[in-house]
């Protein structure tokens, strides 16, 4: 045993390529994909985009397009997914898309050499109807008439709190066994993103976001910190107990204006569960409120990931629709370089509301100045 552990040593002193590979080969897809991103991270930042080849401004669901392409000869090098609806066992997600088309682009993004980003937006457990809590009025009310009809008071307590979502879905709770069935499909989605090699495609992974907003059933008024964490942790500890090598989890809150140690901490997960730090943060007011809030913001989340050792990314972005021909570079892109921000990630360009890049956009010619940009980094650049 002593000779073959000094036969070892000897020949990695001799070879320290063969002692490099042995290293590598021990790293999770995990841990490799966070290097990856921390040398881009020095070389500048990403260009991301939701939904990228699935439909743009004037297309949809036509094969091989992209609105990034077509205005900037390169595709985005982190391309984002949701997967609302699998969930249900719905064969589409709740934007249309169908999974199957999801799974075929996630790995072919991945094998072009570009990273992926998944997001989820479950409908709510307890009342079936969706993420949004504001949209939620007439199926609430009808939930109640129903209830009502069948005498289930009790239940109908229930649902009007809430805060009792969240509660319903952890252990003890009324909706726990079915959100585990729930859980497990995401599972199986996710195990399904295989390369053509068998391999599982290494991600980031980004539930329960804008959670400090309270919009979502998961979000700051709908549950306790507690609760929150315990749901986090929940998802987490299942995703991993099937996928532990392959997933980079992402935390990302929605744009505060003015993060502080202790606001931020109520419901961060904790540095042993993120790599990422995102913030979803877009301009729906004034461009000077926008500008101080994002900066307030990224003051504070880059210094916390920093003494954290952890990694920062606008998560998601844009303006919808931006009147304004000079927004990405006038705008965006000053307070962006002051930071070490990974990616930013504009939302999916629907119908007639966009966000991201698109020659059909009126800020294509200022998307096409920022492309120009050495720092700003496309699918070419990551390779
Ligand atoms: C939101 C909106 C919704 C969409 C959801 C998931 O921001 O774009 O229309 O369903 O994201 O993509």
């Amino acid at each position: 045993m002593k000779i073959k552990i000094l036969y070892l040593i000897f020949f990695s002193l001799l070879f320290p390529s063969v002692q490099q590979e042995a290293y590598s080969a021990k790293k999770t897809k995990a841990e490799k994909l966070t290097e990856r991103l921390r040398k881009i991270q020095k070389k500048g930042y990403m260009y991301g985009h939701q939904d990228d080849t699935f439909y743009g401004i004037t297309w949809d669901w036509d094969l091989n397009r992209s609105d990034t392409y077509e205005l900037v000869g390169d595709y985005p090098a982190v391309m984002g997914f949701d997967i609302g609806g699998i969930e249900m066992g719905d064969e589409k997600n709740l934007d249309s898309v169908p999974f199957i088309r999801i799974r075929k682009e996630i790995v072919r993004h991945h094998e072009k050499g570009g990273i992926v980003t998944i997001s989820w937006h479950p409908h709510n457990p307890l009342l079936g109807t969706t993420a949004w809590i504001e949209k939620d009025t007439t199926a609430y009310a009808q939930a109640i008439v129903s209830l009502r009809a069948l005498r289930q008071d009790n239940v109908i307590s229930l649902i009007k709190d809430p805060k009792s979502t969240v509660r319903s879905v952890l252990p003890g709770g009324t909706a726990h066994e079915s959100f585990r069935v729930w859980m497990e499909r995401v599972g199986a989605f996710l195990l399904s993103l295989k390369d053509k090699d068998g391999e599982q495609v290494p991600l980031i992974f980004r539930p329960w976001h804008e959670n400090n907003g309270s919009w979502f059933w998961w979000g700051q008024d709908n549950c306790s910190d507690g609760e929150f964490k315990a749901l986090w942790n929940m998802l987490q500890d299942y995703v991993s107990s099937i996928l532990p090598d392959n997933i980079i989890w992402c935390y990302s809150p929605n744009l505060y204006g003015g993060w502080n140690e202790k606001d931020f901490m109520r419901r961060y997960p904790g540095d042993d569960r993120v790599t990422l730090i995102g913030e979803d943060a877009y301009q729906w007011g004034g461009e000077e409120d926008f500008k101080r809030q994002l900066t307030a913001d990224l003051d504070f989340i880059s210094s916390f990931a920093q003494k954290h050792d952890k990694m920062i990314a606008m998560t998601e972005c844009g303006y919808q629709n931006s009147p304004d021909p000079t927004w990405w570079t006038r705008v965006l892109k000053p307070v962006v370089e002051k930071y070490p921000v990974c990616y930013l990630l504009p939302w999916r360009n629907y119908s007639k509301d966009h966000f991201g890049a698109s020659k059909d956009a009126k800020t294509a010619k200022d998307f096409k100045e920022w492309y120009k940009d050495k720092r700003f980094l496309f699918l070419r650049d990551i390779k």
